[in-house]
């Protein structure tokens, strides 16, 4: 008997000891250092104040990525989507491993016994109900739906595949109980094929654990503190920057099939001389080792009217060259009469005997990029860009995507009549960059990194990573013209010198024609150790707001200042990324005070007539309001609902300033590429012959 009691209490030690130590591991996995946060006081950034030494040796340059092609129908390929209405659960945000401890991936989550809400995907969940708790919620949430697999994708050679279009920040998903995939980093895709989990024909169960928490490695940093509250301590997320940290399934969630042999991966590259296109592709195939029957591939270029303008039979079926005489080239909106002119490239794969293996159609905008010293050329001609630092921000769906949202801003982009936008302060959808593509919208690409404060080397591995994952989603659109790698880091510290050294190197060796650019906000262009890493220096300044508010007289010389002595200091391209002043629509002021809509207005001319001085140089070669529309911030003293430096509300509709921005844009491409004014651009006032 007490041999028995002895040998269960041994069994409990046991279990205990194995659930601890997996408890420990997937702690680690999910890359959140507890016991690091917990020590935090006052959040990330602070914690350090001295020099830190950091060697960076050991960091691992990242596996490059192969696959990830955007779900498209083809006649080989079928997509169904698992958008709708899906259940979540929240975690406890005292025990953010409760669910994976307790096995929520196995069973229902209605089997949980907590509270279920119907949530819509893709959504964040923090601005769906009137619930405090959810959204301020840290920690995990988990997400359920059952969905069905047609039985006709059974079939040997049908590979069945899941693809996430973004899920922030980190997550772990489970098909019928079992795990599927692992992912870190908002804002980029993530797939798995799925044949050996999913039961054909019948019911599927789909649980995905997803957490927000932000530490000292992630993309961008954070770090969650605990604080006293009424109700004892509270798990708080801090960070520095300045937008909510929403999180959910913020893209869509799609299930496709390819054939067993198929096209993997394409990349492109092309060029425009004179009136000669050239699109230069590499193609990647899954499943090369199996059997070879495949024996080449047709390739065909498709006008905007499905027009064959060039087809090709390629032997080579791992790269080729397509010369497209009398080509229409993509150019940005009103530089050129057809803007954002896309083909499709259309690969199919086949067999010895003309069978069809795998077909997949990619939109193309044939055009060339190059830069030097003093401008960025499309198709050999040099571009002033006209634009915003954006936000994915809406009310409710936060940053969830919402076509009809995208339709609204590029809508809006058109009539104020810019060219440009940059995804501040992460890569925005896949569908927005086919947005920009097709409105010839030019877009500076960033990456998640924002405020880095602290530059140890799991930080560079893991930001080194997401460059490469941005790099290789987004390297195939016309419209990308930079790769933007940080938002504002704290580059005056020493350490930033050869974090930044590093991860430019390697950023330049993956990145396919662009340039490397970044927002610096450094007060002083010599104290900042990145920007000599750079090709195009952009800079964010906020002269006449947080620089001497109130003042509109205290503009154009900082501003001119500033822009020259960057010049001076790296003799590259200058772009302004960042200028703006908050603003309650609907608050007037005559004469103008800071937040008022005319204080906006002035704000943006007095700016206008720096850019102009710089224009003439030459090397100034663009001007970003910040920001497109207003947009939730965490709560603070500063805020009020939100940053309103959004030239429209939150509700994408103008302030005053709108239509002096419009005036300004729309004469700018008048005055360098001859493009025609809108007839509304001015309002009637008077004919000065009666
Ligand atoms: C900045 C940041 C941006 C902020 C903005 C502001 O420099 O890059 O994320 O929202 O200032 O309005 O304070």
């Amino acid at each position: 008997m007490r041999v028995r009691r002895n040998s269960i209490k041994m069994r409990t030690i046991i279990c205990f000891a194995i659930t601890l130590i997996c408890v420990c591991i997937l702690d680690t996995i999910l890359s959140h250092n507890v016991e690091d946060e917990l020590s935090t006081t006052h959040g990330f950034a602070h914690k350090f104040n001295v020099e830190q030494i950091y060697c960076y040796d050991d960091v691992q340059l990242p596996k490059p990525t192969v696959g990830l092609l955007y779900p498209r129908a083809s006649e080989t390929r079928e997509v169904n989507s698992l958008d709708g209405v899906w259940e979540l659960v929240r975690g406890n945000a005292s025990d953010p491993l409760q669910g994976i401890r307790e096995k929520w991936f196995g069973r229902s989550l209605r089997s949980t016994g907590r509270e279920i809400i119907k949530v819509p995907v893709p959504a964040s969940y923090n601005d769906l109900t009137v619930d405090q708790e959810l959204r301020d919620h840290v920690g995990t949430v988990w997400y359920e739906r059952h969905f069905f697999v047609p039985s006709s994708w059974n079939m040997s050679g049908t590979r069945t595949w899941i693809r996430f279009g973004s899920i922030h920040y980190a997550c772990i998903a489970w098909i019928n109980g079992q795990r599927a995939v692992k992912h870190s980093f908002g804002h980029l895709p993530f797939e798995v094929e799925i044949g050996r989990l999913v039961k054909y024909g019948q019911e599927n169960r789909i649980s995905i654990m997803v957490d927000n928490r932000l530490s000292n490695s992630t993309i961008p940093q954070g770090a969650v503190v605990n604080e006293s509250s009424d109700n004892g301590s509270v798990a708080v997320q801090t960070f520095t920057f300045d937008f909510f940290n929403y999180a959910g399934i913020h893209r869509s969630v799609q299930l496709y099939t390819t054939p067993a042999k198929y096209i993997k991966d394409i990349e492109l590259k092309t060029q425009v001389n004179k009136q000669m296109g050239r699109i230069d592709y590499r193609l990647w195939i899954g499943n090369e080792q199996e059997q070879d029957v495949s024996k080449y591939i047709n390739v065909k270029l498709l006008d905007r009217d499905r027009n064959v303008v060039t087809h090709q039979l390629n032997r080579n079926y791992h790269n080729g060259t397509l010369l497209i005489p009398n080509v229409k080239p993509w150019w940005p909106y009103l530089m050129h009469p057809e803007p954002g002119y896309m083909y499709t490239l259309e690969f199919q794969l086949m067999a010895e005997n003309g069978l069809l293996l795998d077909s997949y159609q990619l939109p193309v905008g044939i055009r060339s990029l190059n830069w030097d010293n003093d401008s960025i050329y499309i198709n050999g001609q040099p571009i002033y860009l006209r634009g915003f630092g954006k936000h994915e921000d809406s009310d409710i769906r936060g940053k969830g995507l919402d076509n009809a949202l995208l339709t609204r801003d590029f809508s809006l982009l058109k009539w104020v009549g810019a060219n440009a936008y940059r995804t501040s302060h992460y890569p925005y959808s896949e569908e927005s960059m086919e947005f920009a593509d097709e409105h010839g919208i030019m877009i500076i690409d960033e990456c998640a990194s924002v405020n880095t404060d602290l530059f140890q080397p799991e930080l560079l591995q893991n930001h080194m990573s997401y460059l490469e994952q941005l790099i290789h989603r987004d390297r195939n659109h016309a419209s990308v013209i930079a790769w933007s790698i940080a938002n504002e880091p704290r580059t005056q510290k020493p350490e930033a010198k050869d974090y930044f050294g590093k991860l430019a190197n390697y950023t330049r060796s993956i990145a396919q024609g662009r340039p490397l650019t970044a927002a610096s906000n450094v007060n002083k262009p010599i104290k900042c150790m990145m920007s000599a890493f750079l090709d195009i220096i952009g800079f964010n300044r906020y002269n006449s707001w947080y620089h001497n508010p109130g003042r509109t007289d205290m503009i154009i010389n900082p501003m001119l200042e500033e822009a020259l002595s960057w010049r001076q200091l790296h003799q590259k391209p200058v772009i302004v990324f960042e200028y703006g002043a908050d603003t309650l629509e609907g608050y007037h002021s005559l004469p103008t005070f800071i937040w008022s809509e005319e204080y906006q207005t002035t704000m943006l001319s007095k700016h206008f007539q720096a850019f102009d001085k710089l224009r003439k140089l030459k090397w100034f070669i663009g001007e970003f309001v910040w920001n497109f529309a207003d947009f939730k911030t965490e709560q603070t003293y500063t805020r009020v609902g939100g940053n309103k430096k959004g030239v429209f509300t939150r509700n994408r509709q103008p302030k005053y300033s709108a239509y002096l921005l419009r005036q300004r844009y729309h004469m700018l491409a008048y005055k360098l590429n001859n493009a025609s004014l809108p007839t509304d651009l001015f309002n009637y006032i008077i004919d000065f012959g009666l």
